[in-house]
């Protein structure tokens, strides 16, 4: 089925050739992504095609307005490197010019250049890793610093309000739709008893004590193409939320999907930690390369950003259990409060090595 379809919609993109295959893509929990092979010239050339989600994004063409924005700004600065579309996402537009197409259900659809020889990782593997993931988004934020105006429109508002995340779960605990808040009784306390450090990060921004600049706000180990021969982080992916957002929310999401040896949905919970020597490495990468233009505020935050970020989609993920898993995708019973489990073990670890994090960060 999907087959047709992707053949169908290969012929109106601006690629020359015919459709030879297609299979889904990927662990993402929010669009349908597929890799296509089609055949140029003799040989088969992969592009990544994806469905956007727009019942998560419900204005995709403002969205891809803001994602031809940054990876031509990217581009631009990429000029003369080797291998430039494996460092970028490169957009294939349609051929009537647009960078997405229509079909008949109302979907969006977009076309990426397949960045070969690069693999993404669900759960880390070595300090290497670490290091050249979270080198490549300060790089990224980097390269946007002076990314021409208008602001970047806000394609989920609220997105990392932390507050306002816990709005939405004290409503979802009233409601109760699901008939699930009896089985998530302890998940619910641990998140309540730490409502207090919701706001924190919100409230300096409020005051001017944290500048905005432009954020990925999704960077999980899994949103990086790691090269295959140099190990290298070659190419941030998933831009579907670059838009404006504290720096935070990209180094704490790194240390929520990077320091772990398990993964997001893992059952047991003693397998689930915050290893030291993964934020350490996340640390030095994300400093070598965003360390310039980091005000000494945001750096003082960057070990809470890692507690409250994981804490923050833990609470996303409990929420989405009791609202009866609308938004994430999930593949099993209870998916979304196994996750919100090992997020909350997560945090538990960081809160318990707090102290030698901040003592680390002063002595770099
Ligand atoms: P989602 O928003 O659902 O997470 P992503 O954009 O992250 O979707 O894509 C899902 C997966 O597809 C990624 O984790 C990555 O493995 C793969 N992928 C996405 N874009 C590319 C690309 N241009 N080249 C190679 N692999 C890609
Ligand atoms: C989603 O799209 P993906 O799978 O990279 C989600 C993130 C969550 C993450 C949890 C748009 O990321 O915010 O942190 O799942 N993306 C959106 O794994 O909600
Ligand atoms: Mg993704």
């Amino acid at each position: 089925m999907f087959k047709e379809k992707l053949k169908t919609l290969s012929k109106q993109f601006n690629i020359p050739g015919d459709f030879h295959f297609a299979m889904p893509y990927g662990s993402g929990h929010i669009n349908d992504t597929y890799a296509v092979d089609i055949n140029q010239g003799g040989t088969d050339i992969r592009y990544i095609f994806q469905r956007i989600n727009h019942n998560v994004f419900k204005q995709p063409e403002e969205l891809m307005n803001n994602i031809m924005r940054v990876t031509e700004h990217i581009t631009r600065k990429l000029d003369g490197i080797p291998d430039c579309t494996r460092h970028t996402l490169t957009v294939i537009r349609a051929k009537n010019g647009q960078p997405f197409v229509r079909d008949a259900e109302s979907n969006y659809w977009r076309v990426y250049v397949f960045v070969e020889k690069a693999l993404s990782y669900d759960v880390i593997e070595n300090e290497q890793q670490a290091y050249e993931a979270a080198h490549a988004f300060g790089e990224f934020q980097k390269d946007l610093v002076d990314l021409p105006a208008p602001r970047l429109f806000e394609t989920i508002p609220n997105f990392h309000n932390t507050p306002w995340r816990y709005e939405m779960l004290e409503q979802a605990i009233a409601e109760d739709k699901a008939g699930r808040a009896a089985s998530c009784r302890k998940e619910i306390e641990f998140a309540l008893a730490r409502k207090a450090d919701a706001s924190l990060l919100v409230n300096l921004q409020k005051n001017g004590e944290l500048p905005e600049r432009i954020t990925h706000n999704d960077t999980k180990l899994n949103n990086v193409l790691i090269d295959n021969v140099t190990g290298q982080g070659i190419c941030v992916i998933d831009l579907d939320t670059v838009m404006p957002g504290l720096i935070h929310y990209d180094f704490g999401d790194m240390v929520r999907t990077s320091t772990s040896p398990a993964k997001e949905d893992e059952k047991d919970l003693s397998k689930v930690s915050m290893q030291f020597n993964m934020f350490e490495a996340l640390l030095r990468g994300y400093l070598k390369s965003a360390g310039e233009f980091l005000t000494p505020m945001e750096k003082h935050y960057l070990p809470f950003s890692g507690k409250l970020i994981t804490l923050e989609i833990g609470v996303r993920f409990l929420t989405d259990y009791l609202s009866g898993d609308v938004y994430f995708k999930v593949h099993r019973e209870g998916h979304n409060l196994d996750r919100c489990r090992t997020q909350f073990k997560l945090v538990q670890s960081i809160e318990e090595q707090y102290e030698q994090m901040m003592k680390l960060l002063e002595s770099i």
